[in-house]
């Protein structure tokens, strides 16, 4: 039995074989527990003399399986390192670098020119109160201009912000004509437009506000100017057009001219080789009042822009779903090195 028992042992491979050799020799069911089980019916005189026989079989076969454990193990794990030895001569996988999205970019850029110009930079809820987004800005219920924005209604108060304007009103309503204001404000904002190369139903928009004593129309214009030709160069031309916004009086339309679009015009600019990028104007005197300025003391200018065009315009992008569809193969153009 010995004998046999440790045959099995020395050509048996893996642990798992090894415990089921044990299992057959020394378990609860094996040759050997059975040996000791029926001592009882032997002699007194044999009893000791088999007692320990099977004793010594029992050691022998234990010791041989613990040693050839050991071996097996050692094996496993030779041949695990060297499974997993690593070729460090062997080129990298290379990995991508991402970035900034292009909209980001020209987000951060417009930001860094406002603050140069002394602009603060602020921000406000993109679920907004209807209070915010109409009524303080000259926008009873009712009034025929909401239909401009077509919204995205919550509930009867509640609303996803059809522009940034509302920021406007909550700065100034925070200082209750305190102080003067100049800040802009830049998010996401949303309508039920009809999805085209130039209108998203969520876009992104740039407030920018400045109130204080004596701001003319003329302030304004200096304001945009210095930033159109800052961001798109000194060849872009810019106009200026009346317009109407209920908060702003006088209120303008700017345009830039669209250097990218030869003869024909483009799908951004279409025939008129122009596009509209940002709206303006005088604060009205009533926007001030409900927010606590005194108009007869304060005045001020407002915008606000959108940024989605003014990178289509200065990147040559023909089409504003690019900015959403994320391809990796439009996006990484944009990446700087
Ligand atoms: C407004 O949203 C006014 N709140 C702007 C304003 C602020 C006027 C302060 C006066 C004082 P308007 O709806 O024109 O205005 O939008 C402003 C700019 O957002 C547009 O010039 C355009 O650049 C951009 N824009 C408007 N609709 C979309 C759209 N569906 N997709 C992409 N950009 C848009």
């Amino acid at each position: 039995l010995e004998k046999e028992a440790l045959e099995k042992v020395k050509q048996v491979t893996s642990l798992k074989d090894l415990q089921d050799v044990r299992v057959s020799y020394l378990g609860k069911k094996g040759p050997i527990t059975e040996v000791l089980r029926g001592m009882g019916k032997l002699s007194k005189e044999e009893r000791p003399v088999i007692g320990e026989l099977a004793n010594k079989v029992r050691q022998t076969i234990t010791d041989a399986i613990d040693e050839r454990k050991a071996v097996i193990e050692e094996e496993e794990m030779e041949r695990q390192m060297e499974e997993e030895t690593i070729d460090v001569t062997l080129p990298g996988r290379p990995v991508r670098v991402g970035g900034p999205h292009l909209l980001t970019s020209i987000v951060e850029e417009i930001e860094d020119l406002f603050i140069g110009m002394g602009f603060e930079v602020r921000e406000g809820p993109e679920v907004e109160t209807d209070y915010y987004n109409f009524e303080a800005l000259n926008l009873p219920k009712g009034h025929p201009a909401r239909d401009m924005q077509d919204s995205f209604y919550i509930t009867e108060e509640l609303l996803m912000r059809t522009h940034t304007s509302p920021v406007q009103a909550r700065t100034m309503n925070q200082y209750q004509g305190s102080k003067s204001v100049k800040m802009i404000c830049p998010g996401k904002v949303y309508r039920r437009d009809t999805d085209d190369a130039t209108h998203s139903h969520q876009f992104t928009q740039i407030e920018g506000l400045y109130v204080d004593k004596n701001v003319r129309l003329s302030d304004l214009k200096g304001v945009l100017n210095r930033f159109a030709k800052q961001l798109f160069g000194e060849d872009r031309e810019i106009r200026l057009r009346p317009s109407f916004f209920p908060f702003t009086e006088p209120s303008v339309e700017m345009d830039i001219s669209c250097k990218m679009c030869h003869g024909d015009g483009c799908s951004v600019c279409k025939q008129s080789g122009w596009i509209e990028i940002l709206g303006a104007g005088l604060v009205h005197p009533r926007v001030l009042k409900m927010a606590g300025y005194d108009p007869e003391v304060y005045s001020g200018f407002a915008f606000g822009m959108g940024p989605e065009r003014i990178a289509m315009l200065k990147y040559g992008v023909d089409d504003i779903r690019h900015f959403y569809t994320n391809d990796i193969r439009f996006l990484k153009q944009y990446h700087q090195a």
